[in-house]
This record gives C-alpha cells, sequence and structure tokens, in this order.
C-alpha cells in the first residue's frame, strides 16, 4: 500500500490521477459495487443492550470495519490505474478546516447548487447518479444526482475537538460498546468527529446507507483511520479489547469479536487493528509521541493547552464575574448537543497564557450559538495535553 498524503500536499499530478481513476471505477460500476459492500454491512443489525449496532457502525468493528474496506476499495483503485503509488488522500479538517484543498474541481467538486437541490454541479463527479440498494427488488438502483449542503447540519472539529478525542479514552471500546460507550475511543471517534462531517457534507454523506457514493467519504474516513492509527500509536497497551459475551450475558454480535470476518471484507477485526495505515510523516506524529498526559513543561506553555474536567453544578448567570487574574481565556468549548446524553462531566479546553495555574477557576465564558449554552464551576487538575496544529 502506498503512504497516504494529506488533500493539502497532494500534487497536481495525483490529484489528476485520483479523480481520473474513480471515473473509470464509475464507468465500469465497479464504484457502485463499493456503496453495495457498504449498504448491506449497514443494513445487517443486532440488537444490543436495548439499542442497534450494525456490522459497520455503532459498536467496536466501525473501525476496523472501514479500514479493511477503505485497503480493499484503494487495492481495487490501485489496479485500475495501473499504478502502486496510487493511495487514496485524507482530509485533515485541522490542517483545511474549510476543505480548500478537498472541495475542488479537480479533485471531488464542491458544495451543491442551492437554487438546484443541492445537486453538485461542478467537478469531474458533477455527471454521476448515486446508486442506493432497493430491499424489496434486492439490487442496487440508480438514483438521483449527487448532492451536497456544506454546513446545514453536523460541523467541522476543531483542534479542541480532535484533542478532546485523542487524549480522551485510554481503551478501545467499552461497556456497552454501542453508542452509548462512554471511555471507548472507537465510540468517542465515531460519534463526536466522524458522524459530524458526514452531516456537515449533506447529500449522500448524510446516510449511511449511501454514504460512499460520494468520493469524499473516502477522504474523510482516510482521516479517521489515520487519527485511529495515531491514537493507537500512542496507546501501544490498548487492544481490541471485545469480550465474546457481555456482562449480561448476551453473545456480541457478530462482525464484532476479534475472531470475526469483517462483513464482505477479507480481514478479521482483529487483524484489521494490527494493520495500522501508512500515512506521511509530515503531519506532526512527532508532537503527539512527545505528549505528556501528566504534566506540562513551561516552554511549552504557549502552545499548551489545559484539561479541565467540569463539574456539572453551577449555572454561571453573568459571564463577567468569573474571570480568574493571572489568566487569560481566549475562548471557551463545551460539547455540543448529541454529546451531552453521552457524557458524566464535560471538558473544557482553556489555553494557557500565563505561567501560574489557579487551583480553582470558573468558566468566564460568553456562549456562542456553536455551542450549547451550558455553564459550570471547574476544578482544575493536572492534566494537560498539548496541542499542535496538526493532528
Ligand atoms: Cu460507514
Amino acid at each position: 500500500m502506498a503512504t497516504r498524503k494529506s488533500t493539502a500536499r497532494l500534487t497536481s499530478f495525483e490529484r489528476e490521477r485520483f479523480g481520473r481513476v474513480l471515473q473509470t471505477a464509475k464507468r465500469e460500476g465497479i464504484w457502485d459495487t463499493f456503496v453495495e459492500l457498504h449498504a448491506r454491512a449497514t443494513a445487517s443489525t443486532s440488537p444490543l443492550e436495548g439499542s442497534v449496532i450494525n456490522r459497520a457502525h455503532f459498536g467496536p468493528s466501525f473501525l476496523p470495519w472501514h479500514r479493511a474496506f477503505l485497503a480493499m476499495v484503494e487495492k481495487k483503485l490501485e489496479e485500475i490505474s495501473g499504478d502502486d503509488k496510487f493511495f487514496i488522500p485524507y482530509w485533515d479538517w485541522t490542517l483545511d478546516p474549510n476543505g480548500t484543498s478537498v472541495f475542488t474541481p479537480e479533485l471531488v467538486g464542491g458544495n451543491g447548487d442551492s437554487s438546484d437541490g443541492w445537486i453538485v454541479k461542478d467537478g469531474l463527479f458533477r455527471d454521476w447518479r448515486i446508486v442506493k440498494y432497493d430491499f424489496t427488488l434486492k439490487k442496487m438502483v440508480v438514483d438521483v444526482p449527487l448532492q451536497r449542503n456544506f454546513g446545514s447540519q453536523g460541523f467541522i472539529p476543531d483542534a479542541y475537538e480532535i484533542s478532546r478525542v485523542m487524549f480522551g479514552a485510554n481503551n478501545y471500546d467499552n461497556f456497552p460498546f454501542n453508542f452509548f460507550a462512554k471511555g471507548s475511543f472507537r465510540n468517542d471517534i465515531e460519534i463526536k468527529l466522524h458522524n459530524p462531517i458526514h452531516r456537515w457534507i449533506g447529500g449522500p454523506m448524510t446516510n449511511p446507507m449511501l454514504a460512499p457514493n460520494d468520493p469524499v467519504f473516502f477522504l474523510h474516513h482516510a482521516n479517521i483511520d489515520r487519527l485511529w492509527a495515531k491514537w493507537q500509536h500512542v496507546h501501544p497497551q490498548a487492544s481490541y479489547n471485545v469480550p465474546s459475551k457481555l456482562p449480561s450475558g448476551l453473545p456480541m454480535p457478530d462482525g464484532q469479536k476479534p475472531d470475526d470476518q469483517l462483513m464482505g471484507l477479507s480481514l478479521t477485526a482483529q487483524q484489521a487493528y494490527d494493520m495500522k495505515g501508512d500515512y506521511d510523516s509530515a503531519d506532526n506524529l512527532s508532537l503527539i509521541t512527545g505528549v505528556s498526559l501528566t504534566g506540562f513543561s513551561n516552554s511549552q506553555s504557549k502552545q499548551g493547552y489545559r484539561r479541565i474536567p467540569i463539574k456539572n453544578t453551577m449555572p454561571i448567570p453573568d459571564s463577567s464575574k468569573y474571570m480568574v487574574p493571572g489568566m487569560t481565556y481566549n475562548n471557551c468549548l463545551f460539547l455540543k448537543g448529541e454529546d451531552h446524553q453521552l457524557a458524566n462531566y464535560e471538558i473544557g479546553i482553556l489555553p494557557i497564557t500565563q505561567e501560574s495555574i489557579p487551583t480553582e477557576v470558573v468558566f468566564p465564558c460568553n456562549f456562542n450559538d456553536k455551542h450549547q449554552n451550558k455553564a459550570n464551576s471547574i476544578s482544575a487538575s493536572s492534566t494537560f495535553i498539548f496541542v499542535s496544529n496538526s493532528f
């Protein structure tokens, strides 16, 4: 497998090659088989402790399934290209939050046309018709043109949100191994980083049954996979910790256990866990490996972020009252909408601009509409994280 590069660092040849190969795959019907495979895995749901997971989402196999899927698709596209240097690029949202290196005419095209049903009118894929699985006919059928509606739902995660996931859970997954799991890297990255971008793009990307119809799916998932690989790198003690039975005695659904075959793919979940992707080295993996999670060096303070657990107690009536001398608060960030039900406590990150750190601080935020209007008293903890501008 060739090394995957950021969309921001592609050569013009690599950009042209990507579009050309995808055009061929679509013309020959191969692209539609990718969509079908993803749809079938998504449709195979299993009840689990009162919720539903499927072979590809909302359960432990989410990351391995998509890693193996990405590798399979990339291999197929490489064969079409006849070029063993072919790779699927990734969209690094911290490097390029507006997608200026992604949504270009020669790569995946831009936003949909607001005056015409959000149909994508530029780029190489403007003539693509999406396909969907018809469960009555039991086959794929051709549907509407490709659509996108940037920003109507969801959001692009910023460095805070990414760091919150990357430095959050130390376990790969956790009971109950679905979308209620807490302390689960898998669930955090799925729900807090992966889902919002699907929704932000709009069109087929908002629907798991249809999402791979939009080529940007693969650029998005390559970045998810890259972040997972990084997390694995800094959590060598973590493992694919998925038991065959739940504490209740219910069996773990098929496709989730370490030795289960990932649906429609040639690897087991464990094999995919162990197969870390090959990503270009230019994006500061070393900064993450150098992170100290328990200490904080003053020399790093200008770039440091302090992570403070927030006790879910006291509302702040007037934000101006609570500025703590010696610290400057540039912004305040809170978990948003969907996260609230998932979190026992919330985490805020404050840029540190002074070296002295008070033991007790109260969030002095002016809340904006991007974040839930929630306010809390917070206590300092000894946990710090170092945030580079490119995770
Ligand atoms: Cu998916």
